[in-house]
């Protein structure tokens, strides 16, 4: 168990010592130079009820965005076979809901049989699952649950109102109890406290088990939402925060997740040297952009790093 004191403690370090820490740990647990590559596609977009302050497909909030349906499951298979083709081992599907209704299952369970078949690991975020949803998704052979934690408890009710905290622990609760590995991170940028940041993390490292995959996302402001205007996290702090990460989770793949359009190459390498090994490909997130793949592999090739293969059972790499 950490105490947040030990969190600040790491996340405050001289920049040099934390980073030389987060990097030791790195190579303990994994091959330094790998990175694994994950695809979104929004299976379901905007007309969401919940409120999250960060998001543009929420109904709260004037995006401009408009709500599609769900999409077809043959277009899903579809667009995973392309991700596939082009590097992706993991296909996360996305959908703008508080939670899946009854009506809903029978899809995305097809979906996740399908992509699974073409031999992709699979990732779903499709907001609170209950005990018998989390069961239906991993007999069908889903992966992963995305599922953030976002920021701080403290700062929770400041992000979003429609849910808490204690809500969101539940679900994680759920799905590791049917099976499935967890993805569950945040978001830094939303104007908290580097406190928040650090409390985020000791709850994150503080789960019955560490989250097998943690993505931190630097938020990306979207016009028309109440964090449109918030002020951007320094690159530096958000180093020490995926450092803090990497430290703090040592076996967890970290995700340098949403926002790398925004950050230099420079900053994308310190994240790497700090730990993170996984992002996200292709030129779109849910609905927001998201570096182009040729931008990524030159920035691979000048970096010397290598896109992570699946091992044969379907884990993630330590070596
Ligand atoms: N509706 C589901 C839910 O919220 O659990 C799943 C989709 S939701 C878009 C997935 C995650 O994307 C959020 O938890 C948040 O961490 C991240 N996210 C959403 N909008 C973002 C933004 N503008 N910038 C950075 N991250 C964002
Ligand atoms: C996560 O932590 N980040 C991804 C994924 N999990 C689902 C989503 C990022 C969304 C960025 C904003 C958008 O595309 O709308
Ligand atoms: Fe809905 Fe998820 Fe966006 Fe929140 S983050 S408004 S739950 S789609």
């Amino acid at each position: 168990m950490w105490t947040v004191e030990e969190a600040a403690a790491l996340y405050n370090l001289p920049f040099n010592d934390l980073l030389f820490r987060a990097q030791t740990v790195h190579r303990e647990n994994f091959d330094p130079n790998r990175v694994q590559l994950s695809r979104l596609l929004s299976i379901k977009t905007g007309g969401c009820p919940e409120d999250c302050a960060y998001c543009s497909q929420s109904v709260h909030h004037e995006s401009g965005l408009s709500a599609s349906k769900l999409m077809e499951v043959e277009r899903v298979i579809a667009e995973a076979r392309t991700a596939r083709d082009a590097g992706a081992t993991r296909y996360c599907m996305g959908a703008a809901w508080r939670n899946p209704k009854p009506r809903d299952m029978e899809a995305v369970v097809a979906m996740v049989k399908g992509v699974k078949a073409l031999g992709m690991e699979t990732c779903m975020t499709l907001g609170m699952l209950d005990r018998a949803q989390s069961e239906q998704l991993s007999h069908a052979g889903l992966d992963y649950y995305n599922h953030n934690i976002d920021t701080s408890e403290r700062y929770y009710s400041e992000i979003i109102t429609t849910r808490n905290f204690t809500d969101r622990l539940e679900t994680l609760d759920n799905v590791r109890a049917a099976g499935m590995k967890v993805c569950c991170g945040g978001i830094v940028g939303m104007g908290e406290l580097a406190d928040d940041r650090i409390a985020m993390l000791t709850t994150l490292a503080n789960l019955p088990e560490h989250p097998e995959s943690v993505p931190i996302n630097m938020l990306i402001p979207i016009p028309g939402t109440p964090l449109a205007d918030a002020t951007p996290i320094s690159p530096i702090d958000f180093v020490r925060t995926v450092a803090t990460a990497r430290i703090m989770m040592p076996e967890s793949v970290v995700r340098l997740s949403a926002g790398r359009t925004a950050m230099t190459d420079e900053m994308q390498a310190l994240c790497f040297f700090a730990g993170a090994n996984s992002i996200f490909v292709g030129d779109t997130l849910l609905t927001a952009g998201n570096p182009e793949n040729d931008k990524d592999m030159d920035l691979f090739r000048r970096l010397g790093l290598q896109p992570m293969e699946l091992e044969p059972m379907g884990q993630e790499g330590a070596p």
